[in-house]
């Protein structure tokens, strides 16, 4: 498999360090200190890799003081047992800018998340995505043999599948998980390139979506722009030269073990701790937003739903407050810069506007948290807002209900989230455009029986430990296994 491994907290693999874990590098005395992120994909995959003994293709840091082991970057881990190999590409920066923040980041995600008047095409991005998208390819084919599954990560790939398809054999299965919306034809026109980019993405055999629905936009763009496809809508397969993918919806879900455990190991109190200067203590009712800081997810939105909520409410001065904890991200993107800048004029107006002596309605922070703070938030948090304006699927809402360890507490969610699909109905739905609705939302929230609260919530957290990080990773194999015909990863390398 291969992924992007930017560490910059997209895309689920969070780039946390949990504990500084230590690779040995193969021939060398130098020792490579590894971030060990938690609960995200990135530590979802780890074990997989172990088991499978396979490669894993990711991103190099660029910097030519990482350790070079040998002309490929290759690593062993972990240090004491080698299971798998690390194999990093470097790229270098004037490629990063313009496959990363370029066409990956000014082209595909705005398109994907409908979005088009924030697309910002530059002379050489799509070259770059190209080269970068070769680069990678032509190490999966290295690394890759007859019986190989190769599993490629998100949308900074849709061009590597093809390459691959066209340089292993038929026997080496090709899957990628697809983690952000599929726009629709008419979106999608816009993306310079985009018949390339589909069949690209048909060099698969297996391509998932977190939801259905993005699944059936893609075959709806396949149908339009390829008319040598033929498309099967009903079983969700495309037949393009002479081979086949199948499309799937396998929601993912979060390691909602490891997110209850942190969350009892903390004392949710000593989070007032880590907002020294504001007023919350152990009476104030406690809303929580947790998201990058992307136009995607409706932070401003939220914002008007907060605002109205304390015009309606004036009682609640003093006793509600909400904390925004914003993760800046792909900040040399203008459209980025522009949206942080709104956020912050936004919390600044509202707070100017109700707070109080000593207390005020937002609590703001860009500080990134450690895995361990983040759940003791979530379990302090008495409201959960998760409001975005479009999202693949959305972890920060399964991650808050995997912490309310004391089971307690109310989730709103917006009906445009993936997470949606699954937690809709023990959820408060928001639409995240509609500010009185959001207010009456957050109105009903701080005013239901504790009883109900807790009713939802114990059945919240069903679905989230049932459908978890393990079982979408197994529902993934499961369909390569089925699509590779003979027992999928037990091929091996
Ligand atoms: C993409 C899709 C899809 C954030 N701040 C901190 C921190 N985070 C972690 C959260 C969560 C992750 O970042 C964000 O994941 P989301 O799913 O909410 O959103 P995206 O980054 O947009 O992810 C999305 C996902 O891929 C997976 O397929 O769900 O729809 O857009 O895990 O916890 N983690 C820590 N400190 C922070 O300050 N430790």
């Amino acid at each position: 498999g291969s992924g992007p491994g930017n560490g910059d907290g997209d895309d689920g693999s969070d780039g946390t360090s949990a504990d500084g874990g230590e690779v040995r590098t193969d021939g060398d005395d130098r020792e490579i200190t590894v971030d060990e992120p938690a609960g995200g994909l990135t530590a979802g995959l780890d074990p997989v890799l172990q088991e499978a003994s396979g490669t894993w293709i990711a991103w190099g840091d660029g910097e030519a003081d990482f350790a070079v082991t040998d002309d490929d970057n290759r690593v062993s881990v972990p240090p004491d047992d080698e299971s798998y190999t690390l194999r990093r590409i470097d790229i270098p920066d004037e490629a990063v800018e313009g496959y990363y923040y370029g066409f990956s980041n000014r082209v595909l995600w705005p398109l994907c998340h409908e979005f088009p008047g924030l697309v910002d095409t530059r002379p050489d991005d799509l070259e770059w995505y190209r080269r970068v998208n070769e680069r990678f390819a032509d190490a999966i084919v290295d690394s890759a043999s007859a019986q190989s599954t190769v599993w490629i990560q998100d949308y900074h790939f849709a061009l590597a599948p093809r390459l691959v398809q066209e340089s292993t054999p038929e026997s080496t299965t090709v899957a990628q998980f697809w983690h952000i919306p599929w726009p629709d034809p008419e979106t999608f026109e816009v993306c310079p390139a985009h018949t390339d980019l589909l069949e690209g993405v048909l060099g698969n055999d297996l391509l998932g979506f977190h939801v259905e629905r993005y699944g059936r936009q893609f075959l709806a763009c396949v149908d339009e722009y390829l008319p040598e496809a033929s498309v099967d809508r009903a079983r969700l397969l495309v037949e393009y030269e002479g081979s086949t993918t199948r499309v799937v919806a396998t929601p993912m879900g979060v390691d909602a073990e490891t997110y209850d455990r942190s969350a009892r190991s903390t004392d949710p109190t000593a989070v007032h701790s880590l907002f020294d200067d504001c007023t919350i203590d152990d009476d104030t009712v406690l809303g929580l937003g947790v998201d990058r800081l992307d136009y995607s997810k409706g932070i401003p939105e939220r914002l008007a739903g907060i605002e109205r909520f304390f015009e309606r409410n004036p009682a609640w001065r003093g006793a509600f407050t909400f904390v925004q904890k914003a993760t800046p991200s792909r900040t040399d993107i203008p459209a980025y810069d522009r949206y942080g800048e709104l956020v912050r004029e936004d919390v600044a107006r509202i707070n100017a506007r109700f707070a109080t002596g000593d207390w005020q309605p937002i609590v703001y922070t860009e500080e990134y948290f450690s895995q361990e703070e983040l759940s003791a938030l979530y379990r302090r948090a008495d409201v959960m807002v998760v409001s975005s304006l479009l999202d693949g699927m959305n972890l920060v809402a399964q991650e808050y209900v995997a912490a309310t360890v004391d089971g307690d507490g109310t989730l709103l969610l917006s009906d445009r989230a993936g997470a949606h699909d699954r937690l809709g109905t023990q959820a408060l739905t928001i639409d995240p455009t509609d500010a009185d609705g959001v207010a009456e939302q957050l109105e009903r929230a701080v005013s239901m029986p504790r009883a109900e609260r807790k009713r939802r919530m114990h059945r919240l957290r069903t679905k989230v430990f049932d459908a978890d990080l393990e079982r979408w990773m197994n529902a993934q194999f499961d369909w390569i296994a089925r699509v590779h015909g003979d027992g999928g990863l037990e091929g091996g390398r």
